[in-house]
C-alpha cells in the first residue's frame, strides 16, 4: 500500500518532519505559499499540519482526498469546522501544552501595562532620564487589585492562579458554567460580564473567538470599565472593537491596555502605535522554544493517529467520524 501524503504548511522542527516521514510521504510548503501553491499541494494530501492559515471551502475545495488537519494551535477559529465536519475531515488542536506559557505572557502584559515597562524603557534608552522620576512616570499597583478573567477556561484559570497566589488579587470571572475548582482554590467569584467590567482593575480576555464573542468588548463595555482599569487581550483581535478601544485609550476612558492580538495580523501600521498607554506584542502567547516544540509534537501525534485509524487525543470535531 502506498504511503499517505502529508503537507506541512508552516514551520515544523526538522526532527518532527522526520517523524512524519517514517509514516508518510511529506511535502513541506513555504509558510508564505500563495493559495494556488497551497491548493495544488493540498490536492494530493490526506493530511495537513500547520497553523495561522484560514482554511475553509475555498481553500480546500481541491483537497478531495483530505482526511485530517492537525492544527499547531489551541484556537481553531481560522478553520470552517462545520465544513470540515460535513466532509468527514478530522480537525485536531493542541490544548494543555501551551496553557502555562500563554498565562505567563498574560501576566507579562498585565505587569508591563501597569508599570509602563516598554514606555519607561524607551524613556531611559532615549537618554531622557535626567532628573528623578515624578508622577508622570508612575504606574498602578498590581498586588491586591481585582483581576477579572473573561472566559475562565484553561488559560484563564492559569492566569487567575498567578494573580491570586502570586499577587494576592481577588479573582472574578465569567464563564459559560461555574468553575467550582476556581471558587474553592482561590475564592473566585463568577460575574455577569457587565458586572465584571465595572468591578475589575484588570480585565483579561481569554475567550475563544466565535460568533458569540466577536465584538464582545465595544464602546458600551469599555464605558463600563473604571477609568483606572487596564484591558489585556490574549484571545483574538476581533473580540474587541478596535476603533472603540483606540478611542477609549485616547480619551482616558480606561488607563491602558496590553495586546497580543489584533483585528488584522500581522499589524504593521495602526493608530495604536501612537498611544503610549498600550503595550503591543506580535501574537506571541505561546511563542517560547519549549512550548512551540511541544505544540508541534502534539500536532504530529494527532496527525499520525488520525491517519493510521486511531482516534486522535485532541479531536475538535468528533461528529466528522459519522460523515466518513
Ligand atoms: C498561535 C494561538 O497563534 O494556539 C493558538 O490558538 O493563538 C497561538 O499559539 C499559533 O497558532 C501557533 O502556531
Amino acid at each position: 500500500m502506498s504511503k499517505k501524503h502529508v503537507m506541512v504548511f508552516n514551520r515544523l522542527p526538522e526532527e518532527l518532519v522526520e517523524r512524519l516521514r517514517q509514516h508518510f510521504t511529506v511535502e513541506v510548503i513555504p509558510f508564505s505559499a500563495n493559495i494556488d501553491l497551497f491548493a495544488a499541494s493540498a490536492a494530493k494530501a490526506q493530511g495537513l499540519i500547520g497553523a495561522s492559515r484560514k482554511l475553509g471551502e475555498q481553500e480546500l475545495e481541491m483537497a478531495t482526498t483530505l482526511e485530517a488537519i492537525a492544527s499547531v494551535s489551541v484556537g481553531y477559529d481560522s478553520y470552517d469546522v462545520d465544513y470540515l465536519t460535513e466532509r468527514g475531515i478530522l480537525l485536531t488542536n493542541t490544548p494543555d501544552v501551551l496553557t502555562d506559557t500563554t498565562a505567563d505572557l498574560g501576566f507579562t502584559l498585565l505587569m508591563s501595562a501597569a508599570r509602563r515597562v516598554p514606555e519607561l524603557d524607551a524613556f531611559v534608552k532615549a537618554g531622557l532620564w535626567r532628573k528623578g522620576v515624578g508622577e508622570e512616570h508612575f504606574g498602578t499597583d498590581i498586588h491586591g487589585r481585582t483581576l477579572g478573567i473573561v472566559g475562565a477556561g484553561r488559560i484563564g484559570a492559569a492566569i487567575a492562579k498567578r494573580g491570586h497566589f502570586g499577587f494576592d488579587m481577588p479573582i472574578i470571572y465569567t464563564a459559560n458554567s461555574a468553575k467550582p475548582e476556581l471558587e474553592e482554590q482561590m475564592d473566585a467569584q463568577r460575574r455577569e460580564l457587565d458586572d465584571l467590567l465595572c468591578e475589575a482593575d484588570f480585565v483579561c480576555l481569554v475567550v475563544p473567538l466565535s460568533a458569540a464573542t466577536e465584538g464582545l468588548i465595544g464602546a458600551r463595555e469599555l464605558g463600563l470599565m473604571k477609568s483606572s482599569a487596564i484591558l489585556i487581550n490574549l484571545a483574538r483581535g476581533p473580540v474587541i472593537d478596535e476603533p472603540a478601544l483606540i478611542e477609549a485609550l485616547r480619551s482616558g476612558q480606561i488607563r491602558g491596555a496590553g495586546l497580543d492580538v489584533y483585528t488584522r495580523e500581522p499589524l504593521d501600521a495602526s493608530p495604536l502605535f501612537e498611544l503610549p498607554n498600550v503595550v503591543t506584542l506580535p501574537h506571541i502567547g505561546s511563542a517560547t522554544h519549549e512550548t512551540r516544540f511541544a505544540m508541534a509534537e502534539r500536532a504530529v501525534d494527532n496527525l499520525i493517529a488520525a491517519l493510521t485509524g486511531e482516534r486522535p487525543s485532541d479531536l475538535v470535531n468528533p461528529a466528522a467520524l459519522d460523515h466518513r
